[in-house]
């Protein structure tokens, strides 16, 4: 684990601990866990492409859409320090198939957790994201970083990407490479 000044404890934001086959999804539902991650809603597939596919390394999470399946989340809690404020970045696309109608959106929340598990609201903890599939194919994923700033409210964080629906079909935002770090030029 990386333990360096600017790290922080999120685990497999690369959704690569997780051993699957290459080119054939695994499908998680609500309750299971991806590596370190629950799947809170919808449905999720993890996909072990071809080199080049995903964002990071070799595989990445795709989200259920919505119109054929609930839409797809996922959540970690991690630890944080009060007061202190996180950079998380991280790789959206979506895998289009030539077709023209491809933006979708995925939303981002963080939410504060005490020790006895009760919920702390984050000012600002929320935010969406929306990416345009349009070009992108399996060889050209367009993979496009994002980042979500939080300050943290208490010792523990719940990080949570959700899709958000279209009734349009099941296709989702496909999400790799989660990194979380301190925001630089802030102190603890
Ligand atoms: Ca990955």
């Amino acid at each position: 684990m990386d333990s360096g000044p600017d790290s922080a404890a999120l685990q497999d934001g690369s959704f690569e601990s997780a051993a699957i086959p290459d080119q054939a999804p695994r499908m998680f539902s609500p309750g299971e866990r991806v590596g370190p991650w629950t799947v809170t809603g919808g449905k999720v597939y993890l996909w072990k492409g071809s080199p080049g596919a995903s964002a990071d390394s070799r595989q990445h999470l795709a989200l259920s859409g919505g119109a054929f399946d609930r839409p797809g989340s996922i959540q970690q809690t991690i630890a944080t320090t009060p007061g202190v404020w996180y950079w998380l970045t991280f790789h959206i696309t979506v895998l289009a198939n030539g077709d023209a109608e491809r933006v979708r959106t995925l939303a981002v929340e963080a939410q504060g957790r005490d020790e006895y598990g009760q919920a702390h609201h984050i000012d600002h903890g929320y935010q969406s994201y929306s990416v345009d599939g349009t070009g992108v194919t399996s060889t050209e994923p367009g993979w496009r970083q994002r980042r979500f700033v939080f300050k943290a409210a208490s010792s523990q964080t719940s990080l949570k990407f959700t899709e958000i629906p279209t009734d349009s079909d099941g296709v989702g935002v496909c999400l790799d490479d989660v990194c979380l770090t301190r925001a630089p030029g802030t102190v603890s």
